[in-house]
């Protein structure tokens, strides 16, 4: 694994916007699945996931990271929390620092003190949602102008109000948007492909949500791949959607078709896997 060099940064304030792509990375924090991933959260009715299924599906994942060249930071197993391995939830990371949320999932409001000193020992500054309301890290989609903030059933307006405070700290701008109904987080229908391009659900574009992007629509029935993972050179996309991997092949991106039919049964994709930033300041 070559370690990926991130863009320098034009500047030395940490509280300015690195000028360099979001999808730039160095480093991320994943945490190992437990056994207990069977019971983990979900919608639908596709059956429990098989653990060992979820365990080589996750090393795959860990390994496209190092591939890809990022410094992967393993956290331990959390039998206690079936979904504790979908870090991207009770945190946000930037290179400026990292937030601790509050998931709107009652099940997994422990994830947060449990992912907190990992975060303390990489960060030198952690803020932390405080209040009332809710968010959940994969409502969170950095753009390279604004950090989108979707509402959904797990982020709500106090929680979004209050990020954006937070958010202001790092000198990010941000925005709330709507999540459509029924769809677990707004990460869950789309992901940023490149500076420009997204890629989304329909029913998530009809929103016009995107506009001044270009949108690269998931093909009918293949809505689940929406949630891919732009990490330096490569686009990971869950390989159960040949549709969409064709499609951005043709557009000329990198695609790792990476396995997340286990992943899959509980509503979750490749973002949700890691928290990732650029730990190199140039
Ligand atoms: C949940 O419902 O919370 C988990 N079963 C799936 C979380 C997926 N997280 C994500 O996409 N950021």
């Amino acid at each position: 694994m070559v370690a990926h060099q991130c863009y320098p940064k034009m500047m030395d304030n940490v509280n300015t916007p690195p000028d360099r792509p979001v999808f730039e990375f160095d480093t991320a924090i994943v945490r190992l699945p437990s056994k207990s991933v069977a019971s983990g959260l979900r919608a639908g009715d596709g059956g429990d996931p098989a653990y060992p299924g979820v365990r080589s599906e996750h090393k795959a994942y860990v390994a496209a990271l190092g591939e890809a060249g990022i410094a992967v930071i393993p956290l331990g197993v959390l039998e206690a929390y079936p979904d504790a391995m979908f870090v991207e939830d009770p945190a946000l990371v930037f290179p400026e620092g990292a937030i601790l949320l509050r998931p709107g999932a009652a099940s997994r409001a422990g994830e947060v003190s449990e992912i907190a000193s990992a975060l303390r020992d990489q960060f030198t500054t952690v803020l932390e949602l405080s209040g009332e309301g809710f968010v959940e890290g994969g409502d969170i989609l950095t753009t390279p102008e604004k950090v989108m903030i979707g509402l959904s059933s797990r982020t709500d307006q106090a929680g979004a109000h209050e990020l954006q405070k937070l958010l202001a700290e790092f000198g990010r701008a941000s925005e709330i948007v709507e999540t459509p109904a029924d769809v677990l987080h707004f990460k869950t229908d789309c992901s940023l492909l490149n500076e420009g391009t997204v890629l989304s659900t329909a029913r998530l574009a009809r929103s016009n949500v995107f506009d001044g992007f270009d949108v690269v629509l998931t093909p009918e029935g293949e809505e689940a791949a929406a949630n891919a993972l732009r990490v330096n050179d490569v686009v990971m996309v869950g390989s159960d959607f040949p549709r969409t991997i064709e499609l951005l092949d043709k557009r000329g991106f990198h695609v790792v078709p990476l396995r997340t039919t286990e992943i899959g049964k509980i509503d979750a994709g490749l973002s949700c896997m890691s928290l990732r930033w650029c730990k190199a300041t140039g």
